[in-house]
C-alpha cells in the first residue's frame, strides 16, 4: 500500500469519496506526455478524428478510444479520463474495461452489421453484457454514456438507425431494470464517419441522481412520432463527492417541449441548446444545493455540428455566453434528428465551498 493510500484510511474518510475519483482533461493532441505526468493512472483516452487505432501502443490494454468523427478547430485535443489512483484494466464479453475502486471506463465496438434485425440484436446483446458486467463487478450505476453509431439518419431496412438504436436501448434497459426511469445516466448519441458502432460508459459504485430538463420534454416521454420506443437517457448527471461536485451534462440540441427549433439556422439552434443548458444546470443547482454559478462554470465542452461551414457562427455564440476560454471541442458529427444542425454536451466539476 502506498503511504498516500494508508494517509487515506488514517483519516478516516470513505476513501475517494474525497476529490472526485476521476479526472477529466482536455490535452492537445501533439503533446503525447501530458497525462502520464505526477500521479495520474489512465482510466481512458477518447481520440477524435480517426477510428485508426495507431500502430505502436505501449499496452494493448491501454483504453484509447478512437471515434472516426472530425475535429473542427485549428487545434486538436484529446480528452483524457483520469484517476488518482492505479487502475485494473481487463478486457471482458468484448468489453474493454479500466476501474480503479471507485469508478470503472468501459468501451465496446461493432461493426455495422448488414440487416436492420441484426444490427438492433447486436446492440441489444452490447447492452446486455454492459449492464450484467456492471453489476457483476459492483459498478452498478451508469452515470455517463456515449454512443458512436454510424449511419445515424440513414433507413436501414425501412427504419432509421436511431431509431432501431433507442428501440433495441429500450429492449435491453427495461429486462435488466425493474424500474427504468431513476436508472438512466446521462448520454449522447453521435453519428461518425465510419462503419464501426461503439459504446463508451462511465459507471461507479455509488449511487448518482439524475436530472431532467424544464424546458424539455423528458425523452423517455416523448410521444409516438419519434420512434417505436422512446429514446432512454436523463439529461443530467449529478455525482457528489466530499469535496467536489460532478455533473455530467447529455447531449443538448435546439428542441423546446419535443419539438425540433429553428429549423436551418444554425446561430439560433445554438443560443437555444445554451438556454436549455443553463435551465439545466440552474435546476440541478437549486434542487441540490449545488455552489455553482450556472454557466460559466462549465469546465469541458463538446460542440457538434452537422455542417463545417456553421464552425465560426457557432464558436461565436459560445464564447459569447461561455467566454473566450472555454475548453471546447468543435467535432462534425451527425445529430439525431436530421433537421438539427447543432449538438453541445458539457461536464462540469464544481468544487463545494467549505
Ligand atoms: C434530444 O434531446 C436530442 O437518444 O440517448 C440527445 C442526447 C439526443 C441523447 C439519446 C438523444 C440522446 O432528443 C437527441
Amino acid at each position: 500500500m502506498t503511504s498516500k493510500a494508508s494517509k487515506l484510511h488514517a483519516a478516516g474518510d470513505a476513501p475517494g469519496r474525497d476529490a472526485a475519483p476521476f479526472r477529466l482533461v482536455y490535452v492537445p493532441d501533439i503533446d503525447e506526455t501530458a497525462p502520464r505526468q505526477g500521479e495520474a493512472y489512465v482510466l481512458g483516452e477518447v481520440r477524435f478524428g480517426s477510428s485508426r487505432t495507431p500502430a505502436r501502443r505501449p499496452d494493448p490494454d491501454y483504453p484509447l478510444v478512437c471515434v472516426p468523427i472530425a475535429q473542427l478547430w485549428a487545434s486538436p485535443i484529446k480528452e483524457y479520463w483520469l484517476s488518482p489512483t492505479p487502475v485494473d484494466r481487463r478486457r471482458q464479453a468484448g468489453i474493454q474495461i479500466s476501474a480503479n475502486d471507485h469508478v470503472l471506463f468501459g468501451h465496446t465496438q461493432f461493426t455495422l452489421p448488414a440487416t436492420g434485425a441484426e444490427l438492433e440484436r447486436e446492440i441489444r446483446q452490447r447492452y446486455d453484457a454492459i449492464l450484467e458486467l456492471l453489476g457483476a463487478q459492483g459498478y452498478d450505476h451508469l452515470m455517463r454514456m456515449w454512443n458512436y453509431l454510424p449511419r445515424i439518419s440513414d433507413d436501414i431496412d425501412g427504419m432509421e438507425c436511431y431509431r432501431r438504436f433507442c428501440r433495441a436501448r429500450y429492449d435491453a434497459f427495461e429486462t435488466f431494470h425493474e424500474e427504468l426511469i431513476p436508472n438512466l445516466p446521462a448520454t449522447s448519441v453521435l453519428g461518425t464517419s465510419g462503419v464501426d458502432f461503439q459504446i463508451v460508459f462511465l459507471a461507479g459504485r455509488s449511487s448518482p441522481r439524475h436530472y431532467e430538463n424544464p424546458r424539455q420534454v423528458s425523452a423517455y416521454h416523448y410521444p409516438r412520432k419519434y420512434g417505436p420506443k422512446s429514446p432512454l437517457f436523463a439529461r443530467a448527471t449529478l455525482v457528489r463527492w466530499n469535496r467536489e461536485d460532478s455533473l455530467f451534462i447529455s447531449g443538448t440540441a435546439s428542441i423546446v417541449g419535443h419539438e425540433s427549433q429553428h429549423l436551418g439556422n444554425a446561430r439560433a439552434q445554438a443560443e437555444e441548446i445554451l438556454r436549455n443548458i443553463e435551465s439545466l444546470v440552474n435546476h440541478v443547482a437549486a434542487s441540490a444545493n449545488l455552489a455553482t454559478r450556472g454557466l460559466r462554470e462549465i469546465t469541458h465542452l463538446r460542440v457538434y455540428l452537422r455542417d463545417a461551414k456553421d464552425l465560426e457562427t457557432v464558436r461565436r455564440v459560445v464564447q459569447g455566453y461561455l467566454g473566450t476560454t472555454i475548453p471546447a471541442i468543435y467535432l462534425h458529427a451527425g445529430i439525431c434528428r436530421r433537421e438539427l444542425l447543432v449538438e453541445m454536451e458539457a461536464f462540469l466539476g464544481v468544487e463545494k465551498l467549505t
